[in-house]
């Protein structure tokens, strides 16, 4: 199936009807093993770790959504990024943006270190000092963006020109922006990754990963990888991404409208010291975020006046906004970075400021939301 326009694509790519009983919805294959045609024979599945028809159908269309050649399925988004890391080799150095999700910065520094790779972690939103951060051994620019939690805009298309010129690969983690609003690969990427738990599951109701990539010599060594490390979903795990990828487009636009009428509320709140939203002209990547997305995403951050305390009040006092970790599902979360999702940062050049509080922005009714966060911000 090939359509030029991502709504079809997401709902037939890899999706035709299931071949035995004309199934309209991809089956899930709930088995571990595959039925042998003669010893070492097999009709391309033999064991569920290195291959089943699920995760084919969810591969093959993550694949299409990305505008890329290849997809692999992951059981999580960290377990997405340590098999990926498993391309490099002690010894290796990766160029990372500075703000990045606390999971990642963890698996980097308090894992990967030891294992001999070197990160360094530059604002790459100066170009010059991207740049510079390269070194002889830098195998990858690790992109993050928008970033995790500040809402940074990275130039996907200028870091992957550096660092091709380095002989580096380019990663963009595109799990905030989903492939609906920012196409990486496109603008020079080599690989990009996803959390599936986010906008691609979209309802907040499984936890997966992702890589897609047009390299066939990354896919191969990856798929490999995938098989040997084995962090792989399950079938039901992947028949729920895919049935999220379906209704991505449609989601993106209300959480993308839904978002800058809140950014906008909170900007013009005395409560609120600084918002960081990317569809704001007060954004400082305001130019970037619309040249390289479609819109502007469902995520929001912003510093609360009165501190840390001021910021747990406030994510204490929503209701309809549940205070939790994760983001892109359908309902509306608050958190406080720094004492949930970004903990792992604290201590380091990283550390994000204790008053700020991320958003992210479901498909609730606006005006239901609006007052959900006037009430908190008053009386929070
Ligand atoms: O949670 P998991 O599916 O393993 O994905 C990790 C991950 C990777 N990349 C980005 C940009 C992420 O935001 C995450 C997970 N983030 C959260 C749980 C969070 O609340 O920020």
């Amino acid at each position: 199936m090939h359509s030029d326009h991502f709504e079809t694509r997401a709902l037939h790519v890899g999706q035709a009807p299931e071949s035995a009983t004309g199934a309209v919805v991809v089956p899930i294959f709930q088995t571990s093993t595959f039925a042998q045609t003669d010893v070492g024979e097999h009709k391309g599945f033999d064991y569920a770790r290195t291959a089943n028809p699920t995760r084919a159908a969810l591969e093959e269309c993550l694949a299409s959504l990305e505008g890329g050649a290849y997809g692999l399925a992951f059981s999580s988004g960290m377990g997405a990024i340590t098999t990926l890391m498993l391309l490099l080799k002690s010894g290796d150095h990766v160029v990372v943006c500075d703000d990045v999700y606390g999971g990642t910065f963890r698996l980097f520094r308090r894992v990967l270190e030891d294992f001999g790779l070197e990160f360094t972690f530059v604002d790459m939103t100066n170009l010059d000092a991207t740049a510079r951060a390269f070194r002889a051994n830098t195998r990858l620019a690790w992109i993050e963006t928008p970033t995790n939690p500040l809402i940074k805009i990275v130039d996907i298309a200028a870091v992957a020109q550096i660092a091709k010129k380095q002989n580096a690969w380019t990663v963009v983690d595109n799990t905030f922006a989903s492939p609906f609003l920012q196409q990486p690969l496109a603008l020079g990427a080599d690989i990009v990754l996803h959390s599936t738990t986010k906008y691609l599951g979209g309802h907040s109701d499984v936890v997966g990963g992702a890589i897609v990539t047009s390299h066939q010599e990354i896919f191969e060594r990856l798929k490999f990888l995938q098989n040997a490390a084995g962090a792989v979903p399950g079938p039901f795990d992947c028949w729920l991404v895919l049935r999220g990828a379906k209704t991505l487009a449609v989601r993106m636009e209300r959480h993308s409208a839904n978002a800058l009428r809140i950014a906008q509320m909170l900007e013009a709140h005395p409560a609120v010291a600084r918002v960081f939203y990317p569809g704001l002209k007060s954004h400082p990547q305001f130019e970037i975020a619309r040249k390289q997305m479609c819109d502007f995403g469902g995520m929001i951050s912003f510093i609360a006046r009165g501190g840390s305390d001021a910021a747990r009040r406030i994510a204490r006092a929503t209701r309809l906004f549940t205070l939790g970790e994760s983001l892109g599902g359908v309902e509306s979360l608050i958190e406080v970075p720094a004492a949930m999702t970004h903990m792992s940062v604290a201590g380091s050049p990283l550390e994000v400021d204790a008053a700020l509080v991320r958003l992210s922005v479901g498909i609730e009714h606006v005006e239901d939301l609006i007052a959900d966060l006037n009430h908190a911000l008053e009386n929070g």
